[in-house]
């Protein structure tokens, strides 16, 4: 087996990168990453210091490929299969692009800058920037709810990698921030995200390790 990838399967940038995975069944071994356990927190560390996941190792090629789009265009180019994730046309993958930036800034970030709020002390929260986090959120889907009015997928009726960033995004800012109510759209789009295979699949992994989700 040629790639390992290093994850948790509770954390939404590596669902992003699962999704790709599960999109054409991309054969990898699965290594869970405790970053609590100083010993594998080490070894994901030595791959890449910033010491955050996902991480793709080739062992074929001796590459360690970090970040979740850059990981997903390395498996698009030297693992391609059934579904394309990033467009053959530069200008459909320059659009596909800035939507799997939109996503990743835009909602994926400030989602997290929410949860990972939760999980400070008392005397360690940052109220003003989840407050300033929550705004751009709230802005962020109005897009998504105006945009999706019209398509079945981020980038038009084509899965990409626009999808796979949206998906987690998506499914975890619900958490934080409830909209199926408020945003018609974007939670029609939600819905269809995540009963894809691919993406039903990652949930379905994760089901064992939502209760350590933060409530609040
Ligand atoms: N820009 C990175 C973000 C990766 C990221 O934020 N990963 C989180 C989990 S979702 C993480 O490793 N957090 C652990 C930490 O920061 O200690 C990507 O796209 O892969």
């Amino acid at each position: 087996m040629s790639l390992t990838l290093h994850f948790h399967p509770l954390s939404s940038f590596c669902h992003k990168v699962l999704i790709a995975l599960y999109e054409n069944d991309t054969p990898f071994r699965p290594n869970i990453v405790n970053l609590q356990d100083e010993t594998e927190r080490a070894a994901l560390c030595k791959l890449w210091p910033i010491g955050k996941f996902p991480v793709l190792e080739d062992h074929a090629r001796d590459w360690s490929v970090s970040e979740s789009s850059i990981i997903i265009e390395y498996l698009d180019q030297h693992f391609p299969g059934k579904s394309r994730l990033v467009p053959q046309d530069a200008d459909l993958a320059r659009q596909m692009r800035f939507r799997d930036r939109f996503f990743d800034l835009y909602i994926h970030l400030p989602m997290q800058k929410v949860v990972g709020d939760r999980l400070r002390q008392a005397d360690q929260k940052d109220r003003y920037g989840v407050e300033e986090a929550r705004a751009q959120m709230r802005v962020a889907l109005g897009m998504v709810d105006q945009a999706m009015a019209e398509k079945t997928w981020a980038n038009g009726e084509t899965f990409t990698m626009a999808d796979c960033a949206a998906a987690p995004s998506l499914f975890y800012a619900d958490k934080v921030m409830p909209f199926v109510a408020t945003h018609p759209n974007a939670a029609a789009y939600l819905q269809r995200l995540m009963q894809r295979t691919s993406y039903a699949r990652v949930l379905k992994e994760a089901e064992p390790y939502f209760r350590l989700f933060p409530k609040e």
